[in-house]
């Protein structure tokens, strides 16, 4: 696999995401390998790559299937606190992107962290923070994008996930050298166009003006996905007229 992360290193032209890529065959959680890089002092912009993952992990201690083949990847970053909103709109917009440049699949983010390929998901968004009291420390943006993945063999994604097909070729570099090029060009242009990084990942958003339910703990709301705002937040309106706004990292959504 020494090949595989030269071909990543050689092919990539950025200034800051992945100027360090650390390749490990086999690792437990990319985010836990990450945090400890962080902790122990690692460069910003240093990407962990798993060759899979036997304890991969989503939002809500839920956890992501991660065999061999399949994309596994965390970012460490030091950013200012006010990056902090836009980082998973830069990770949706830099992982479309380099969906659609290196499969050709046209793909839509659904709020806040799911990638979609023909309506189903294909790769999820794992932003952790390090906070020190007050301080943020670091943050680590986890990223996982099924290629050749068997979705039939995993009963419990079968219905709701599906893979890119790599057709033969490396289409694992080439998709990763694509989104870190994009990371890196978007996550330079904060603060100034932090606006601009969030109109683009609005009109990304297969989410608004649809109907969802709003889970949170046992917990279910039904209503209308009507806005988001720059701090990433979902305003849903109920069917009473009134609405809530809610928060990426507390609550999973159902589109109807
Ligand atoms: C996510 O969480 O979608 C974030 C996934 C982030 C994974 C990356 S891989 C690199 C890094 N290291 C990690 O350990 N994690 C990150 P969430 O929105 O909570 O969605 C989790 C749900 O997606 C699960 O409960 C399943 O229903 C579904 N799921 C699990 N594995 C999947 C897969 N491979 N493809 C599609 N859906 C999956």
């Amino acid at each position: 696999m020494g090949d595989f992360v030269a071909s990543l290193v050689g092919g990539l032209n950025t200034r800051l995401i992945g100027r360090k890529i650390l390749y490990y065959p086999v690792l437990a959680s990319t985010m836990d390998a990450a945090r400890k890089a962080a902790l122990d002092g690692e460069a910003g912009g240093t990407v962990i790559v798993a060759g899979e993952q036997t304890q991969g992990r989503g939002r809500l201690s839920r956890s992501w299937v991660s065999p061999r083949g399949s994309i596994a990847l965390s970012i460490i970053l030091y950013p200012e606190v006010i990056y902090l909103p836009y980082l998973v709109m830069i990770t949706a917009l830099a992982a479309s992107a380099a969906i659609e440049g290196a499969a050709s699949l046209p793909t839509a983010v659904k709020w806040p962290n799911d990638l979609i390929v023909g309506g189903k998901k294909v790769g999820g968004i794992l932003i952790e923070n390090g906070w020190d009291g007050g301080v943020l420390r670091f943050s680590i943006v986890g990223i996982g994008i099924n290629v050749d993945m068997e979705v039939a063999a995993y009963p419990e994604i079968a219905e709701i996930a599906a893979s890119l097909r790599s057709g033969g070729r490396d289409m694992r570099a080439e998709l990763i050298r694509q989104l870190l090029a994009e990371f890196d060009r978007l996550y330079l242009m904060l603060p100034a166009e932090g606006h601009a990084i969030f109109e683009a990942w609005r009109g990304r958003l297969t989410t608004l003006g649809k109907a969802v339910t709003v889970v949170s703990g046992d917990q279910a709301i039904e209503g209308t996905a009507e806005a988001v705002d720059e701090s990433g937040a979902l305003r849903v309106r109920k069917p009473d007229g009134s609405s809530i706004t809610v928060l990426a990292g507390d609550v999973s959504l159902r589109e109807k």
